[in-house]
């Protein structure tokens, strides 16, 4: 096989493709590091040497060469930092290091007939014809890719739980599982699986109700035998009451009792539950103006802080919404001082261009990072962006963005430059300056053709990839923009629905303003004029038609740019990305050109600039 021309190798371009061979951590570490070494010629003497630092390392000078001192797991990844660091010639050094959150995940949201929920890169890796049933070298390449970047656990499952995948934790499948969990583990990482909350009901116990002692001996039953199988095992991660999921409301209990009682079930083996609150009414009447989507999870769990179990943690995706391009951090990530939190996030670029359009994340991360305070969750995971296809990810540049969030789970802070910089250096050094300049262009340019100014989901329902500026305005799901002939938006001020109340002060006060508001955010909180004026005295109309046309044309610079790039690329990189490229520069004309039409149709005021509008 062509390494570099299949994508393949994503960054990991220092090691073989050949996969690494031993029994521990420890073998694979070293394995990894003579295999480095000796494809990128380096000949200077490399010590590893094991202490009990966890997953810490630090790498430092010896008389003849260098010392990788770290612990179970950290001496693997220092190896990777210390290769990646060469491959980058850069100075491998490192005072001690340690990571930010001690779990860092990826969620993968596949399904057991092998397709992927929001999955924009072929099938699952692990799951075919309601088997698992996965290519164990490709299992060895995708952990050590992941452990490259310090990932250590992983979801194989979907949230959405069809069956048969509710029997993953039963006899049926566990010697299956146990088997992919010992390959990972070599990696250092650990597996988590998702629950369906209703399966005691009909898989013996008659309900379940949590509420019911039978109930909570099932799930310990169910414990007991999946531990036995995967004694390293993360715990369960649960949608619950989410989406027309069954959860503790479905039996009139509270999601205190419901993520309670399946945490004790867990604890005796240090299991965490993993709670998503991802919860909100998705059957609203589209003329009920009271309810507001984005105030849901903080009205749902806000008030229950303080009563949930020490080994339940809610995981909170990072805005109010739902993954939009342009969201304010969720305000639940600043409340509930007293119970364990984990951010999700989503790689999988679900309403950011389903990796055909280019869509570094860095950026958006880095957003909404630095608007919450350091500790405001104490575990990290991610929706993955990968499948099977040969480069991982579909598009063979969004490897970038699983790089880049491997690093934030490490670091704690997103730097989009130095990850951006780092990843084209390692997968693409004879064009790595030009690489990280188009990935760094990409999110704004996205942003301005895609809705406007915080608006999020006029988008083609179900799908959401491609505009539909009304195709969520009539629906169940209470994502409404409300546009008439004169104003668009919901007002979720102090004087509307008060979403803006559930923040902090100082936030919240910021958003409520329209004067005060971050721009970017402008319609997210607020109900504006097409005549409202914006700080540097365009209308706000004519600020979406000019973000329009922009950001088209900036998605034709991006086609521009890679096509400079043709005699730096391996011919069947450079060709696929330029087919996607190609796409992405379809689909932003056709949102420029339904969007401002749209704006143009409802408002009857034309392009200040007489651009063509279809009339
Ligand atoms: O936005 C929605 C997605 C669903 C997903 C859900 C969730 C897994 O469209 O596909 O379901 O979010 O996060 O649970």
């Amino acid at each position: 096989m062509n390494i570099i021309d299949t994508g393949a190798a994503a960054w990991l371009t220092y090691l073989p493709m050949e996969i690494p061979q031993g029994e521990t951590t420890q073998d694979i570490a070293r394995s990894e590091l003579r295999a480095g070494l000796s494809s990128l010629g380096f000949a200077a003497k490399v010590d590893v040497i094991e202490d009990d630092k966890g997953e810490g390392f630090e790498i430092t000078q010896s008389q003849d060469g260098y010392v990788i001192k770290g612990g179970k797991t950290g001496v693997l990844y220092g190896v990777y930092h210390f290769l990646s660091a060469i491959a980058r010639e850069e100075s491998p050094l490192t005072p001690f290091t340690a990571p930010h959150y001690p779990l860092r995940m990826i969620n993968h949201w596949d399904n057991m007939d092998g397709s992927v929920e929001r999955g924009y890169a072929g099938r699952s890796l692990f799951f075919k014809n309601h088997q698992l049933d996965y290519d164990e070298q490709r299992i060895h390449r995708y952990a050590r890719m992941l452990a490259s970047v310090s990932i250590n656990a992983i979801c194989p499952n979907n949230v959405n739980v069809h069956p048969p995948m509710d029997l993953l934790i039963t006899k049926t499948y566990l010697p299956q599982l146990k088997k992919l969990a010992d390959i990972l583990r070599l990696y250092g990482i650990r597996l988590l699986l998702t629950i369906e909350y209703s399966m005691p009901s009909y898989h013996g116990a008659g309900t379940a109700d949590p509420h019911e002692k039978t109930v909570h001996t099932w799930w310990e039953e169910r414990a007991a035998e999946v531990y036995r199988y995967i004694p390293d095992l993360v715990g369960f991660l649960v949608k619950a009451d989410s989406e027309y999921r069954p959860g503790p409301f479905t039996y009139g209990r509270s999601h205190t009792q419901g993520a309670n009682m399946l945490a004790r079930a867990l604890a005796p083996y240090g299991g965490k539950l993993f709670w998503r609150c991802f919860v909100y009414n998705c059957k609203q009447d589209w003329r009920d103006t009271e309810t507001d989507r984005p105030k849901a999870a903080f009205a749902t769990y806000a008030p229950l802080d303080g009563e949930f179990d020490d080994n339940v943690v809610l995981q909170i995706k990072n805005g109010p919404l739902d993954f939009q391009v342009r969201e304010p951090a969720s305000p639940l990530l600043y409340a509930m001082p007293n119970t364990n939190k984990a951010l999700e996030l989503q790689i999988a670029q679900e309403y950011t261009g389903h990796q055909i359009d280019l869509f570094y994340l860095a950026q958006l991360w880095r957003d909404v990072l630095t608007q919450l305070p350091k500790g405001a969750a104490q575990y990290i995971a991610a929706v993955g962006n990968l499948g099977d296809d040969d480069n991982w990810c579909g598009h063979d540049l969004a490897q970038a963005n699983l790089y880049a969030y491997g690093r934030i789970a490490w670091l704690g802070e997103s730097h989009p430059e130095q990850f951006a910089a780092e990843w084209a250096r390692l997968t693409y050094p004879q064009a790595a300056e030009e690489v990280a300049d188009i990935l760094l262009a990409s999110p704004a340019a996205y942003e301005k053709y895609a809705a406007p100014l915080g608006l999020g989901f006029m988008v083609n329902p179900h799908i959401h990839y491609g505009p539909s500026p009304e195709g969520y305005e009539f629906s169940l799901w209470g994502t409404y923009h409300r546009a008439d002939q004169t104003a668009i938006g919901v007002d979720r001020s102090s004087r509307g629905t008060g979403f803006t109340g559930q923040y902090p002060d100082q936030f919240g006060a910021l958003f409520d303003d329209p004067a005060t508001c971050p721009e970017k955010l402008l319609l997210f909180f607020h109900r504006l004029r097409y005549d409202h004026v914006m700080a540097d005295g365009r209308t706000l109309l004519q600020r979406i038609y000019d973000d329009h046309f922009n950001g088209a044309q900036e998605a034709e610079a991006l086609k521009a740019a890679w096509e400079q790039l043709k005699d730096k690329m391996p011919e069947r990189t450079f060709e696929r990305v330029l087919a996607r490229f190609e796409r992405q520069v379809k689909n932003a004309r056709e949102w420029r050109d339904v969007i401002n039409t749209y704006f143009y149709r409802k408002s009857g005021i034309s392009d200040a600039r007489g651009r063509m509008i279809y009339s």
